[in-house]
């Protein structure tokens, strides 16, 4: 399969619930029964549907829903089986969280990590509806994003580029948007790598080279860090009504992603009431049995589970989970057959890949990219962070020579689609590899955009050097040119291919293609040299920024197809740059303290990843250890100036916060279960090869699960309590989705007035931080910001809050969120470190 893969390899299978160690290692407690869907929060209309759709169905109707039919065997990545006595056409699931993989004559958007550098809620929404809008045209029902894991603990974390960014308010603020606009445009969002999914080394068993024998990672995490940290923007992803979740690859406390029962059944399916399904990300489901016991409704990309262990109410929970997600986002009314396929380019080919059956037509390359174009430009200008101007932009447009310098300004010479999953770095870097991509429509590179633009303005010369091995000639053309642009980029991508020695995450936090050199050269020769930066993360860019040469520097990240394009809104003044810098820029890997893990830590067994450093990623650890960065996360300059003055802050009074309570109904049980004789394949089936039906051989259970340890002791554990359907207890922290609906009760309002004080239009993202006073609480943390747009001399009042959840803290004893004693205190400025408004908040009596 190899290179096909969406989200790679073969697992192996390995026993189902968690080893529980022999060497003291982190472990997962149990937490059963897997929590049955209530129809709680806005889910009650969806609710009562899929209960009447799945009450209809057989056992085998139930188990299609809930099982994907294998790898290639139908148009998208992921299919489920159907149920055609009632004409359902089962679901079509698909890459990827920016744009839809695997297809032509479809949109290639910015990056997630553009979309976080916008500070914009609005365009974040903007960006996941058009991304809907082309995922449902093509008749996709699923779209397997957006992503909050990785969150980011590592700058060099191969797949954070997908994701936001490392602060969880802000990433929480993102995904919430992205998925209301990718469900209001009728398609399923799918919150993803759910949980702990912070490196690609090790995050399946044998996945790295050299290390073929060892098993997936475990990701050691206490309770605060989960709640404070990495939960949090997952429990936005439900508040926000999101559809689906996927579990990820590697180990939790040493019990893998999707067979965790305490990351599933507790934290998502109790404490955080998620009404939707889980997911397994491809082939991470370890075991049949258990994984459904644990939590797990949907097995992707095929495995089969029957056999009488897993209670009919919980076959039933997985069916009427799945068919609430497809009537919440209104499935039933948007609902086209898929019209691509994504194993072929060509018209025609087989309905069934793997199989190579069924030869037909499968592509009607349906064009579904509307005018997301000019979204695709305006995300791409908003996201761009100027992080430093020494006056040198914006161009005036009369430079007499204007020179471009680097191969990431230049094309692909095999076009923006030669390498499949865009697995190499050749020419301008606009996305970054893996199952994260779609191809490109097409691709503006820098040097196309600004010859164009300077060819439109007909005042001089340009000249573009692509070719980094040419430094002579740089040195000639820098020397007589009156403005230099030198490009350079950093790429990463998902573990199953490696690029340069890079298995997905980055080996190093420099630039590639020889950058640095040319930057050297060009800086050398040329006293207006401006550096623009295409990376999926930060890289080290002390040297240039104090380089007197080098007059400007830009991130434009990976801005997708129309990269040039937004590039030179900002060059020429067209748009005045309003990003801000999702994350920290340090000036050595060590500076973040949370590198990559890169060789096994536990002999043969799973490397064991403590988390040890807690809370303190990214700009947290930074402030704590006083470690001055080269630009502070929130950080970008703008064309004119700003000032954030009039901190008001007044406490609201909030009713007080009550644990919730009670018990669960008993779960449903849907009916129509049978003996094993109902099960087994219909006479004269016709069957697709390798295809995972939801019918058995025969009524001899053993000999049809296929399985050598079928009823061996030590593979029929059952958890205590897992199959118990009478009511259960609600948790304190929990009862509507997102978790206790007083968490979001608002506590204070904030405002603040933001000025434009220079001479031209632009825009301000006013931050809001919070110290919650306790020593082991950060410097600072961000809970609000907004963009705000101001002519010269306008200002405006920003309207903010703080809720309870903003206010408080995890407590591992209670078991809930706690309001401590300590004083608290609100900054808002326009960085992590420029705050110069403060106020302390009058304490609540909890
Ligand atoms: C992992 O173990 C830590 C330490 O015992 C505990 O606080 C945390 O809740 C556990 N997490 C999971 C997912 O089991
Ligand atoms: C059970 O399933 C059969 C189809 O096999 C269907 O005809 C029947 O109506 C179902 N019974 C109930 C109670 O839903
Ligand atoms: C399950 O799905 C497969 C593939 O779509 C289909 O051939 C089969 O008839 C379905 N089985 C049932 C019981 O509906
Ligand atoms: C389809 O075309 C793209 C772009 O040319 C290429 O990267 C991809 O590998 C092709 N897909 C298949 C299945 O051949
Ligand atoms: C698939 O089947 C077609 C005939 O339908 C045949 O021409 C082709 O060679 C087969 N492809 C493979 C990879 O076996
Ligand atoms: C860092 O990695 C990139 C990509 O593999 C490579 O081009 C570059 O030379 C490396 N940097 C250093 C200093 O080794
Ligand atoms: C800056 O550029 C000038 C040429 O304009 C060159 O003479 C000088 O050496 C450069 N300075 C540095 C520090 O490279
Ligand atoms: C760069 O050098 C030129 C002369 O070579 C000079 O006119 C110009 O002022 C210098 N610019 C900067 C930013 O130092
Ligand atoms: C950020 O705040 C500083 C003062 O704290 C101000 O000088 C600057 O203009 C503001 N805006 C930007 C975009 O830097
Ligand atoms: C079930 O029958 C099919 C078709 O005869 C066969 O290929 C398959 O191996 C059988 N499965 C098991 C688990 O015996
Ligand atoms: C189903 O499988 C489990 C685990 O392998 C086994 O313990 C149980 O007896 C089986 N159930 C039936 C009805 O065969
Ligand atoms: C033509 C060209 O530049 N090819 C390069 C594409 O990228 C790979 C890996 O990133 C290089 O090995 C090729 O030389």
């Amino acid at each position: 399969m190899g290179f096909w893969c969406s989200e790679v390899v073969i697992a192996v299978v390995i026993a189902a619930l968690s080893t529980v160690n022999a060497q003291n290692l982190a472990y997962s407690p149990p937490f059963y029964p897997s929590p049955w869907m209530s129809g709680n929060g806005d889910w009650a209309e969806a609710h009562e549907k899929a209960v009447q759709f799945v009450s209809q169905l057989t056992l085998p109707e139930k188990v299609n829903l809930t099982s994907g039919v294998g790898w290639m065997q139908g148009n998208c990545v992921g299919n489920t089986g159907s149920i055609p006595r009632l004409n359902f056409p089962g679901f079509c699931m698909q890459d990827s969280p920016l744009g839809v993989r695997f297809t032509d004559y479809v949109s290639a958007f910015p990056a997630g990590v553009n979309t976080a550098a916008t500070w914009d809620k609005r365009l974040a929404y903007q960006r996941g509806n058009a991304m809907g809008n082309e995922h449902r045209n093509k008749g996709v029902d699923v779209q397997l994003g957006p992503v909050a894991g990785p969150l980011g603990r590592s700058p060099d974390g191969g797949r954070d580029w997908e994701g936001f960014s490392p602060d969880p308010v802000f990433t929480g603020a993102m995904m919430a948007a992205t998925i209301k606009g990718i469900q209001d445009a009728g398609v399923i969002a799918c919150a993803k790598h759910y949980i702990l999914n912070e490196q690609e080394y090790f995050r399946q068993p044998g996945s790295v080279t050299g290390y073929e024998n060892i098993p997936a990672e475990s990701s050691n995490a206490d309770d605060k860090t989960l709640h404070e940290l990495y939960l949090w923007p997952f429990a936005d992803a439900v508040r926000a009504g999101v559809g689906s979740i996927m579990c990820s690859y590697e180990q939790i406390n040493n019990s893998y992603g999707c067979s965790n029962a305490y990351t599933l059944n507790k934290l998502l399916k109790s404490e955080l009431d998620f009404q939707g399904f889980v997911t397994s990300d491809w082939w991470a489901q370890q075991s049949g049995v258990g994984t459904a016991l644990a939590g797990l409704d949907m097995t992707m990309a095929g495995d089969t589970v029957l056999n009488g262990t897993v209670p009919e109410w919980r076959i039933d929970d997985m069916a009427v989970r799945i068919m609430a997600a497809y009537y919440k986002v209104g499935r039933d009314r948007y609902w086209i057959p898929t019209n691509f396929n994504s194993w072929t380019n060509s018209t025609f080919g087989p309905q069934h890949a793997l199989a190579n059956m069924s030869y037909g037509q499968v592509n009607y390359h349906v064009n579904v990219q509307a005018n997301h174009g000019e979204l695709i430009r305006q995300i791409g200008s908003s996201s761009i962070v100027l992080l430093k101007n020494n006056g040198a932009l914006p161009l005036t447009g009369h430079e007499v020579f204007t020179g471009i310098f680097g191969e990431d300004a230049g094309a692909n010479p095999g076009g923006p689609n030669a390498c499949a999953d865009r697995s190499c770095d050749n020419g301008t870097l606009a996305m970054g590899w893996g199952s994260g991509t779609a191809q490109f429509p097409y691709l503006i590179t820098p040097e196309e955009a600004i010859q164009t633009k300077v060819q439109s303005l007909g005042t001089g010369t340009v000249q573009a050097i692509t070719d980094n091995n040419a430094l002579s000639q740089m040195a000639e053309v820098a020397s007589r040119a009156s403005v230099c642009l030198v490009f350079g980029n950093a790429d990463s991508g998902e573990g199953y291919l490696t690029i340069d020695g890079n298995e997905g995450d980055r080996k190093n936090l420099t630039l590639w293609q020889g950058a640095d050199q040319v930057i050297e050269q060009v800086s050398a020769h040329c006293n207006n040299t401006i550096l623009v930066l295409h990376t999926a993360g930060p890289v080290i860019v002390s040297d240039w920024d104090n380089h007197p040469n080098i007059t400007a520097i830009l991130w434009a990240g990976l801005p997708g197809q129309e990269s040039g394009n937004s590039l030179v809104d900002v060059l020429y003044g067209d748009v005045n740059p309003g990003g801000k810098s999702p994350f920290t820029w340090g000036k050595k890997l060590e500076d973040w303290g949370t590198p990559i893990l890169t060789k096994p830590n536990n002999g043969a067994g799973a490397p064991q990843i403590d988390y040890s450093e807690g809370i303190f990623i990214d700009y947290r650890k930074f402030d704590r250890d006083n470690i001055t960065p080269t630009y502070e996360f929130g950080f970008g300059l703008s064309y004119t100036t700003f000032e954030i003055s009039d901190l008001c802050v007044e406490p609201i009074n909030a009713p007080p916060y009550v644990p919730s309570n009670g018990m669960t109904k008993a779960a449903p049980s849907l009916g129509n279960y049978t003996s094993p004789s109902d099960y087994v394949f219909p006479d004269g089936f016709s069957r697709i090869p390798e295809y995972v039906y939801p019918w058995i051989n025969s009524t001899d259970l053993k000999a049809s699960s296929g399985d050598p340890r079928y009823g061996l002791p030590s593979n029929s554990y059952i958890p205590p309590g897992a199959t118990d359907g009478s009511p259960q207890l609600i948790l304190g922290a929990g009862g509507a989705p997102g978790g206790n609906p007083g968490l979001y009760e608002e506590m204070y309002t904030i405002t603040a007035t933001v000025k434009n004080t220079g001479e031209v239009a632009g825009d301000e993202v006013p931050q809001l931080y919070i110290c919650l006073g306790a020593p082991d609480d950060p410097k600072v943390a961000l809970r609000d910001f907004d963009r705000i747009s101001l002519e010269p001399g306008e200002e405006k009042i920003w309207n903010t809050a703080l809720t309870r959840r903003d206010v408080s803290n995890w407590d591992p004893v209670t078991q809930n969120w706690v309001i401590s004693k300590y004083p608290k205190t609100v900054y808002v400025g326009n960085s992590s470190r420029k705050l110069p408004l403060k106020a302390e908040l009058p304490l609540y009596a909890d």
